[in-house]
């Protein structure tokens, strides 16, 4: 029996995981859940967003869903306290490295995307993202400059084992699909994107079957917009996966319409929906669960051995949508747990 830690978070966080819960039990798999705090919720309870007790449960656990993290009323904690330190520090702490970011376009979402219906209809890539480097773990801090004006700084940084392990899941990604890998960077600017792509040529000596190309970061995200089906498989670091994922995703819908598989080397993986925690919306009914339903397949498929139960979950997503199933971000009137019972009508 497979042990899942559950980790709703804040915000839309529990409203969308109720809703994956209830589509996974509906699958009847041999399966247990473990609940606990995490983020806002839990510094508001236990005075830390990742508490010892929860990060047991996500250690012991075989997978992870998870919902979101962020609380407005957390704004003005030190960082360490902030509830998307929580985030940062489960996939530092289990050793999450990869972040794999599907971005199709549901038949029937046309008029959801930001773009064209016949450019929207091209979409179906996946973004690698890196998660443990980057901006996001370098020396950051506040001083004083001689001249009296305050600065930040956050210091970019990757080494090449970073760079070497997160491009062979790029390349073990695009050979199980179209076979075509666009590392994304910023090598006209930055040195730790000289390194990327000095490291990623090196990789792709072993991925012959695999065709290469690069791209800055800031054409890239024209691209997406301009042309998004030129995409197959984007590797890139922790800062510009997390932007780019989200501009794919308006052009695939809506964000409550992507999930996401943070895996480690060993198959274990900790599965959220891209979007965060939607303060605005949290607790009216209005969040789309999709994200998250779509999230829990993607747990059964990646760590759990359990394709076939996944792609019933995703061919039931695609039916519902399908079938006219929206909430109001896809411009529809439905609440969360009318969405998940469209999903669950057709199971
Ligand atoms: N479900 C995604 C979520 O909660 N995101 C909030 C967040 O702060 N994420 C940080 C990141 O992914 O870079």
């Amino acid at each position: 029996m497979a042990l899942i830690a559950l980790l709703p978070g804040d915000g839309i966080g529990p409203e969308v995981i109720t809703q994956a819960r209830r589509v996974l039990d509906a699958l009847d798999l041999d399966l247990t859940y473990e609940e606990v705090p995490v983020g806002g919720v839990a510094y508001h309870t236990l005075g830390h967003p990742l508490p010892e007790s929860t990060l047991d449960v996500a250690r012991r656990a075989d997978a992870l869903l998870f919902g979101a993290v962020g609380d407005p009323t957390c704004d003005n904690l030190e960082r360490s306290l902030r509830p998307e330190q929580a985030i940062l520090g489960l996939r530092k702490h289990l050793g999450l490295f990869s972040n794999l970011r599907p971005a199709t376009l549901f038949e029937g979402l046309e008029d959801a995307s930001a773009l064209k219906p016949e450019v929207a209809r091209q979409i179906d890539l996946v973004i690698v993202r890196e998660l443990n480097g980057d901006v996001y773990f370098g020396e950051k801090g506040r001083r004083v400059r001689p001249d009296g004006a305050r600065e930040g700084y956050d210091i970019m940084s990757y080494d090449e084992h970073e760079v070497r392990r997160i491009a062979r899941v790029g390349f073990e990604t695009a050979r199980k699909r179209r076979g075509q890998l666009c590392s994304v960077d910023k090598a006209n600017v930055l040195e730790t994107s000289q390194l990327w792509r000095d490291v990623v040529i090196e990789v792709a000596a072993d991925y012959p079957d695999v065709t290469l190309s690069h791209m800055y970061v800031d054409n890239a995200a024209m691209q997406l917009v301009r042309n998004p089906g030129q995409f197959d498989v984007i590797v890139t670091g922790n800062l510009f996966g997390d932007i780019l994922s989200d501009q794919a995703s308006m052009c695939a819908g809506s964000i409550g319409m992507l999930p996401s598989a943070s895996l480690d080397d060993a198959g274990k993986g900790l599965y959220e929906p891209i979007h965060g925690s939607a303060p605005d919306i949290a607790g009216q009914g209005k969040a789309n669960p999709c994200a998250a339903i779509l999230s829990a397949a993607l747990m059964l498929r990646h760590s759990l051995g359990q394709a076939a139960a996944a792609d019933r979950i995703e061919a039931a997503v695609a039916r519902a949508i399908r079938d006219g199933a929206r909430t109001a971000d896809l411009g529809g009137t439905m609440t969360t747990s009318a969405m998940g019972d469209a999903v669950l009508g057709v199971l």
